[in-house]
């Protein structure tokens, strides 16, 4: 019996309360009004920017359901919408591309204006959700909301891909892999034959390591203080791995010393204002590139002597890797599907999306690197 037109009931990991578990709950998921797609999802992975909103680092409006990076089939669609149909795989997309507002159509930019980060709503584009649960509305999550089993986005974020790729693979080029990938070639522009630090070997740390090797950097140096993600830095292209831990001097004067004079690129993927400065610190003063990747707490600013920038450095910040989401989206699963890209590795642990604060828990104690909840 078709579903289309009427409200699901179904299951959703709702958040009540900051610093708090999700519970999940029965909530009640509206059709999708004009210009909206309705989407079962199959699959969605775990970011540390869903866990800075549960600590109300990032702002959300509560109750929420979270969840950006995750992939699934469109159960229906409103009136209007023609990019996407019944039946087709998609992945909804955190950062949209309206394709018409001033950003859509600057040739390099792709913060689209109706992100509206500086302005959040935390509803659909008309200002209203499509969840409620025991009688009160449910908000929604930068256009996504991917932990519930059905969700409404609007159509400018969510984006069609090839009917035969593997969902539970390529639901992270709905954030880790395509925020990584792209600060390194994109927005850094990683040269050959280059040397790189990447501070922080999470999901998204990874993936700008197999972004510097992809653009054939010559020396990857990766910087964490947990050991254990150094053999998967490795396997995915680090040549170096680093404790700051281990040494007594600043972590930047030691990178410079090992680089004679500085790295040519540097990416802080953490998400704190120390390794930001020690980021834009360590790459060389001259011609370094350094990208601010990790989203520090939005209540604290960073205070820099001007002098870092005024010899020669480039300091840069983007969201999803500057890629325009409805463009980069398919090409990206179409180089997971053809093994150019190594995304299944960054995968440590598949759980049932049930147990989704026992996945919360696996990030907070740095024992995963990507966790996928199957619905
Ligand atoms: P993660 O928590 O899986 O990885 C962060 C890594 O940093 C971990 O391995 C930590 O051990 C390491 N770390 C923590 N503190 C330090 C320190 N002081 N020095 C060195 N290493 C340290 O996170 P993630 O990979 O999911 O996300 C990383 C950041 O990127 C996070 O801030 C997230 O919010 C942000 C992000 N930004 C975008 C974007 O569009 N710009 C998209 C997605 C995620
Ligand atoms: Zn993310
Ligand atoms: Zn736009």
């Amino acid at each position: 019996m078709s579903t289309a037109g009427k409200v699901i009931k179904c299951k959703a990991a709702v958040l009540w309360d900051l610093k708090k578990p999700f519970s999940i709950e029965e909530v009640e998921v509206a059709p999708p009004k004009a210009y909206e797609v309705r989407i079962k999802m199959v699959v969605a992975g775990i970011c540390r920017s869903d866990d800075h909103t549960v600590k109300g680092e990032f702002l959300a409006t509560l109750p929420v359901i979270l969840g950006h990076e995750g992939a699934g089939i469109v159960e229906s669609i409103g009136e209007g919408v023609t990019a996407v149909k019944p039946g087709d795989k998609v992945i909804p997309l955190g950062l949209p591309q309206c394709g018409e507002c001033i950003v859509c159509k600057h040739p390099e930019a792709n913060n689209c204006v109706k992100m509206g980060l500086n302005n959040p709503q935390w509803t659909m584009q008309d200002g209203t959700t499509r969840f409620t649960c025991k009688g009160k509305p449910i908000y929604h999550f930068i256009h996504t909301s991917t932990f519930s089993e059905y969700t409404v986005v609007d159509e400018i974020s969510v984006v069609k891909i090839d009917a035969a790729a593997p969902l539970e693979k390529v639901c992270l080029v709905g954030c880790a892999l395509s925020t990584g990938y792209g600060s390194a070639v994109k927005v850094a522009k990683v040269t050959p034959g280059s040397t790189c630090a990447v501070f922080g070997l999470g999901g998204v740390g990874l993936s700008v390591i197999i972004g510097c090797k992809a653009a054939g950097a010559a020396r990857i140096i990766a910087v964490d203080i947990n050991k254990d993600k150094f053999a998967k830095a490795k396997k995915l292209g680090a040549t170096e791995c680093i404790n700051p831990q281990d040494f007594q001097k600043p972590i930047h004067e030691v990178l410079k010393e090992m680089t004679g004079g500085g790295v040519d690129f540097s990416f802080e993927v953490i998400g704190r204002i120390d390794t930001v400065l020690q980021a834009l610190s360590c790459c060389h003063e001259a011609f370094g590139v350094s990208v601010m990747v990790g989203v520090p707490p939005s209540s604290e600013n960073l205070s820099v002597n001007p002098m870092l920038l005024l010899t020669g450095r480039t300091w840069k910040g983007a969201l999803f890797g500057g890629f325009r989401s409805k463009d980069a989206v398919p090409k990206l699963v179409t180089d997971i599907m053809a093994n150019k890209i190594p995304v299944d590795l960054l995968i440590t642990h598949v759980l049932p999306f049930e147990k989704i604060n026992e996945g919360f828990d696996l990030l907070r104690l740095g024992k995963s690197i990507r966790t996928v909840l199957k619905f």
